[in-house]
């Protein structure tokens, strides 16, 4: 599989702007500056597809991008940025949660983790979150490149410990910068993603 295409269709702010037609859907989220920005450009081969930003947590936005004019990448808020209000986090889990539940063409997530630290209680819960709906889960392992290969072996097994991987569960590294494990990441989600039936 190759990406050809993409293009920005919308920021939304609201549910109700959500892409109406029926193409299968990917949603991409992770903490704030985990590289979700980073690797949608590194997979789709734009420099400012997404925004890269050194400010994390502002954007509250719900960004779809149209690849290969048959498949939707979703680009949603980060989590876990310290500055954010109780408020702010409320309203962002629910948004998440109308998202999981209601989006009838949503077929898989990509869960980002920093490769360098172990999953936040944050990551935890997201990905139980994504597990509970019936969402198949690949988990991204990002900024690789800061990685020697033993720092690699050790992460694989704490990131599966902590997350409970289960023997199908998917993980991948990958470096945006460096351009490492784009190929198999690409590979892994396009895997049986246009026949795959709603499974929930
Ligand atoms: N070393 C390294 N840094 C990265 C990589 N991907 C992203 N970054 C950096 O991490 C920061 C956050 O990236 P961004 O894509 O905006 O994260 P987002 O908040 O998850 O969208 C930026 O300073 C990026 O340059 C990577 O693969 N390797
Ligand atoms: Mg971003």
């Amino acid at each position: 599989m190759e990406i050809k295409q993409s293009d920005f269709i919308i920021s939304a702010v609201a549910a109700s702007q959500y892409p109406k037609d029926d193409f299968p859907e990917v949603a991409f989220v992770g903490k704030s500056n985990v590289g979700k920005s980073s690797l949608i450009n590194a997979l789709t081969n734009r420099k400012k597809l997404a925004k890269v930003s050194g400010t994390p947590g502002k954007t509250r936005l719900v960004n779809f991008f149209l690849i290969n004019k048959g498949v939707y990448f979703v680009d949603l808020p980060g989590y876990g940025y310290a500055k954010i209000s109780r408020e702010q986090q409320k309203t962002w889990g629910k948004m998440i949660e109308s998202y999981l539940q209601g989006r009838r063409t949503l077929r898989k997530f990509v869960l980002l983790v920093d490769s360098r630290h172990k999953p936040t209680e944050d990551d935890i819960i997201m990905h139980n979150w994504i597990k509970h709906y019936g969402v198949e889960c690949i988990v991204v392992a990002t900024k690789v490149d800061k990685l020697t290969k033993m720092e690699i072996a050790k992460s694989k097994k704490l990131i599966k410990e902590t997350l409970d991987f289960e023997p199908n569960d998917k993980l991948v590294y990958i470096s945006s910068s460096k351009k490492v494990g784009m190929q198999e990441l690409v590979d892994t989600i396009f895997d049986e993603l246009i026949n795959m039936e709603n499974q929930r």
